[in-house]
């Protein structure tokens, strides 16, 4: 059994939004297309609270973005939601840093009941939560497919984007084209 995990294909991410990704909503079309495919299909979205660590104001990386309940933190417009059979918070706790789909989430058991065997991942950022759920995927012995065109990198450090292609490949998941 295959899922599909969309991992925050949100506003905040997209042009326009609060902690923008180039091309963020470049993935919404390619990922419209594998989920059509997708027998099981979990949309995740970065949903923090107003004081989460990884705003600046706290000390942290980034931009206020994705604060839950706010028009940044809504999955993009263009994201078929008839093909969305589940969708997942993460980055709820304030002080966890929540950048992977099955952080304190419940995802590993929701994909267990449903039989799910291999994971294909897409959506924002590459570099962040797509990495690190892919690499969570792995862990928790899932097979694991990334789809590369239906990915985009913040790349705060110009690179970023291919050095987490070749950290997600050392640890065995599958990177493809599309
Ligand atoms: C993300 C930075 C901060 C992501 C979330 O979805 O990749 N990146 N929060
Ligand atoms: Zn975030």
């Amino acid at each position: 059994m295959e899922a599909l995990i969309v991992v925050d294909v949100q506003n905040d991410f997209c042009p326009g939004g609060a902690l923008e990704v180039a091309e963020g909503d470049a993935v919404v079309e390619p990922i419209n297309r594998l989920a059509e495919a997708a027998p099981f299909v979990v949309a995740t979205r970065d949903w923090h609270p107003a004081d989460h660590w990884s705003f600046e104001e706290r000390g942290g990386p980034w931009p206020v973005h994705c604060v839950r309940g706010t028009p940044g933190a809504e999955l993009h417009p263009g994201v078929d939601r008839s093909q969305i059979d589940a969708i997942v918070d993460t980055g709820r706790d304030p002080d966890r840093p929540g950048y992977s789909g099955f952080e304190d989430t419940g995802l590993e058991q929701l994909l267990r009941e449903h039989g799910v065997d291999t994971v294909h991942v897409a959506g924002l950022a590459l570099d962040y939560c797509v990495k690190a759920t892919a690499l969570d995927a792995k862990r928790a012995g899932f097979d694991v497919v990334v789809h590369r065109d239906a990915t985009r990198a913040v790349e705060v450090t110009p690179g970023d984007g291919e050095r987490a292609v070749e950290e997600l490949r050392e640890a065995g998941v599958d990177v493809v084209d599309g």
